[in-house]
């Protein structure tokens, strides 16, 4: 049986598509014939999207229209900028981003073609990366004369260590789908035109955990690994005891327990 599709009631800019699956919203950056270029319209409309996430949607996937995943930043706008309205632009980014990162549901990044500048902050703003075979990375700021400005110099490093970002900025170096999946940029490979699917099948899966369940792995989790150990610890303990204290949480464990529940094997 098909999936029923709907659209949002959220108001969006031409540049960003959404579809509803279900328990999975579908968002796509859909400019382009800017090759996915993140102007001021998108970033507000990112911001609203994943702010007004209905309750009922369990994971999102964020993908790109057209060759390209994003291009990065608008780089028209750029021209304009001082340096007070500059600070004001990166800001409007890092809200927009922390609302994918830290918001009501997972989301999961299917990344093809140029994922490019601002394409891999925003990309590493979601949880999960699934790298079509055509993807490859690139933080063309430094050849630019710029700075990222979306976040990546905090998420980036987690994901590849500052060592490979300042080649990526000082060198221009870029990463094509293989490398990028062997230095932790993307968690899962799928052929050309198979990434969307791959990345509706995962945010299928995470829809099935509990919901305290993604809290913890999306809120909480990276905090903990940030911490000193010491909170780290305390911090884990609390989670724990929340999330097993869950009615559904017992509910799996009798059901696994009473033989109802699939083992943990790898396929
Ligand atoms: C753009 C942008 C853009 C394309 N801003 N307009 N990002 C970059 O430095 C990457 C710049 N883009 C490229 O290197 C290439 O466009 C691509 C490799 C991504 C794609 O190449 P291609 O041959 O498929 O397309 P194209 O012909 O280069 O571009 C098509 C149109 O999109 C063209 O406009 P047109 O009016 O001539 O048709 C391009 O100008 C336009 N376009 N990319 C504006 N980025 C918060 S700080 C983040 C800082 C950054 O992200 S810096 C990285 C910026």
């Amino acid at each position: 049986m098909s999936a029923a599709t709907s659209s949002f009631d959220i108001r969006l800019p031409r540049s960003l598509k959404a579809e509803r699956r279900d328990e999975i919203a579908i968002l796509r950056l859909a400019r382009p014939e800017k090759r996915n270029a993140i102007d001021d319209p998108t970033v507000f409309g990112l911001e609203k999207f994943f702010a007004e996430l209905p309750d009922g949607i369990k994971a999102v996937v964020l993908a790109g229209e057209g060759e390209h995943f994003c291009a990065g930043l608008d780089l028209t706008e750029l021209t304009e900028r001082d340096t007070a309205q500059g600070i004001a632009h990166s800001r409007s980014w890092h809200r927009a981003f922390e609302r994918i990162e830290f918001g009501k549901a997972p989301v999961v990044a299917v990344l093809h073609g140029a994922v490019i500048g601002g394409g891999l902050e925003i990309a590493a703003a979601c949880h999960i990366r699934v790298a079509e075979a055509s993807a490859y990375y690139g933080l063309p700021e430094g050849a630019r004369g710029i700075f990222v400005g979306g976040g990546g110099s905090v998420r980036l490093p987690r994901l590849i260590g500052v060592a490979r970002m300042m080649d990526m900025m000082l060198t221009g170096r870029t990463y094509d789908a293989e490398q990028g999946q062997a230095i932790g940029i993307s968690h899962y490979l799928a052929q050309d035109g198979h990434g969307l699917a791959t990345g509706i099948e995962l945010a299928k899966r995470i829809a099935c955990n509990t919901p305290m369940t993604n809290f913890a792995v999306t809120h909480v989790l990276p905090r903990i690994a940030e911490s000193d150990p010491a909170a780290g610890y305390l911090t884990e303990a609390l989670i724990a005891a929340i999330a097993q204290g869950d009615e559904e949480a017992k509910a799996r464990l009798t059901a696994f327990l009473e033989k109802r529940a699939p083992k943990t094997v790898h396929k």
